[in-house]
């Protein structure tokens, strides 16, 4: 590990900018969600939060799941927003079966209202069991659903693919899901 590493700490509010809360190092994200690396850089340094290109290039570079976008000298999160904004990403025909990872005790509630985005802008799925495991595991033993994407286009549903390759849906009712 070399001294400029940055730490988990940098990296998560990195995402928080980016998905959920832009204002609170002064930075204002356009309509899909881009802000220039050089204005992010220097309004995280201005907030406080300490951060060289090399740090931000690491941070972007090592994110397992392939976080951010780079395109023009700009940079966003691929997916995970809860500010309003429009991907404008285009609808694309899913897999037969898209797969969402969650735990036990959320069962009842999704049984009921199906997926929901909550926090989130979208409701986030994969194409395979293993990612969704990881993400419901973050909570508990995780519980995988099968989602009958192909049928909920069918039925008119829009499914949109973020870079990273997450799916993305506004919501999923309950008749398209398995446990
Ligand atoms: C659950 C991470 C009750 C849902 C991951 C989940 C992912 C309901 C939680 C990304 C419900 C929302 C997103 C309902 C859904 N009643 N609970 N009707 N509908 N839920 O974090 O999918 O590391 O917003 O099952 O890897 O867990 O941040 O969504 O448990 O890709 O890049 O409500 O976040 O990526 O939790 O995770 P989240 P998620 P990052």
């Amino acid at each position: 590990m070399g001294r400029n590493e940055p730490s988990i700490q940098l990296s998560k509010t990195v995402a928080y900018l980016l998905r959920h809360n832009p204002a609170a190092a002064g930075l204002e994200l356009d309509p899909s969600g881009w802000i220039d690396v050089e204005e992010l850089l220097e309004r995280m340094n201005a907030a406080g939060h300490r951060i060289t290109a090399d740090q931000l290039d690491a941070i972007i570079n090592r994110s397992d799941k392939r976080r951010y976008e780079i395109r023009d000298g700009l940079i966003r999160a691929a997916q995970g927003h809860s500010v309003p904004g429009d991907l404008d990403l285009a609808p694309t025909t899913p897999p037969a079966q898209l797969f969402h990872g969650t735990v036990e005790r959320f069962l009842a509630s999704i049984l009921d209202q199906g997926l929901l985005s909550g926090s989130r802008t979208h409701v986030h799925l994969s194409s395979d069991t293993d990612t969704a495991r990881v993400v419901g595991a973050r909570r508990g033993t995780p519980v995988i659903l099968t989602v009958d994407a192909q049928r909920m286009q069918l039925d008119g549903h829009e499914f949109y693919l973020a870079a990273n390759g997450v799916w993305l849906v506004q919501h999923v009712p309950v008749e398209y899901l398995t446990v």
